[in-house]
């Protein structure tokens, strides 16, 4: 480390892409230094646009994810590209559907790709993604698309960090629209059936548009949630979804949800490095005190319940100051 933080910070600011890295891997890595730079770029008024994609693996995000890169990049616009694989431990590009049109995105200038793997707890990667989307958010880019694969609860967490969330699915025989979890339709802002030259995407556009239209009020307030079709492999629909996109930060701006949004967004995170903090003390104090093992030995015994173990352990975090 031969750099200070003042000049890491002002190369991330330039949008210089070994900077950027630099300190996405420092806050991976949780040190001291990349607290420093978060705090500085923290300073500045978010300006990117942040889209969420989520959907069942398989769907064509990875894809999506590509052209639309692509589309904004002709429009002169940067883009900042985050894949979220809990399942996965590594990083690169190795998540990427498309190979050949990754390649050429990944020597784009205009272009940050970033893939992150769990190393810790769920919690942990869903604070680091919120700080790579600060980062990218002060390193200029316009629009930063965050791709979550498909598993379980994250593709739901996916919400939190994006303005605009887009599902994607797929035709598939007969049913299976009503398979999807009702959590994922809850959070669509936009929703996508790719691979949509399928005989049976019509149908699943349809079925599809009858559960958003059943689906019940919550914040989205008047917007109504358009399905839009693409072929992603083709660059079909992709004008269509990025319209769709826009008009949505459009809809949150015009009808005064952005700065509810924001707020939302800013809680969630609050509480998401607050979940992460107390686990981390949590765990020292059961493991590395006195203290901590005697509570899970009464607790072991049966002498307390859980609930009664927490009041002795919130006690002891508040005495020493969490220390
Ligand atoms: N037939 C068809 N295949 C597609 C389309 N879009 C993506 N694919 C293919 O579907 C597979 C999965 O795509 P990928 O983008 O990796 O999906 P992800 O897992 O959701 O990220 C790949 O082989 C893609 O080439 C499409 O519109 N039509
Ligand atoms: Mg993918």
């Amino acid at each position: 480390m031969n750099e200070s933080v003042e000049e890491l910070y002002q190369m991330v600011l330039q949008g210089d892409r070994r900077a950027i890295s630099r300190l996405i891997t420092m806050v991976e890595e949780d040190r001291p230094v990349a607290r420093e730079a978060l705090r500085l770029l923290f300073r500045r008024q978010e300006r990117a646009h942040v889209i969420g994609l989520t959907g069942p693996p398989g769907s064509g995000k990875s894809t999506l994810v590509a052209r639309l890169a692509e589309h904004y990049r002709e429009a002169k616009k940067t883009v900042g590209i985050i894949c979220v694989d809990p399942t996965s431990p590594f990083t690169g590009g190795a998540l990427l559907g498309d190979r050949v049109r990754m390649q050429e995105l990944f020597s784009d200038p205009g272009v940050f790709i970033r893939s992150m793997g769990t190393r810790g707890s769920l919690g942990g990667l869903a604070v680091a993604t919120n700080d790579v989307i600060s980062i990218l958010d002060a390193a200029g880019k316009d629009y930063i698309i965050v791709e979550t694969v498909g598993a379980g609860q994250l593709e739901i967490e996916i919400a939190k960090y994006a303005h605009t969330c887009v599902v994607v699915l797929m035709p598939g025989g007969g049913d299976d629209i009503q398979a999807i979890k009702a959590g994922i339709l809850e959070i669509g802002d936009i929703f996508v059936v790719n691979k949509a030259e399928k005989e049976e995407a019509s149908r699943t556009i349809s079925d599809l548009q009858t559960m958003i239209e059943t689906r019940p009020p919550t914040t989205r307030g008047g917007w109504r949630a358009p399905v839009v079709a693409t072929v992603a492999t083709e660059g079909k629909g992709i004008s269509e979804l990025s319209q769709g996109i826009s008009k949505h930060l459009f809809y949150l701006k015009e009808s005064g949800t952005l700065e509810e949004k924001n707020l939302w967004r800013m809680k969630t995170e609050l509480v998401e490095v607050l979940n992460q903090r107390v686990e981390r003390k949590v765990g020292v104090l059961l493991e590395e005190t006195q203290a901590g093992r005697a509570i899970l030995e009464k607790l072991m015994e049966r002498e307390i319940d859980p609930h009664s173990a927490a009041d002795e352990i919130e006690k002891l975090l508040l005495r020493n100051g969490g220390e």
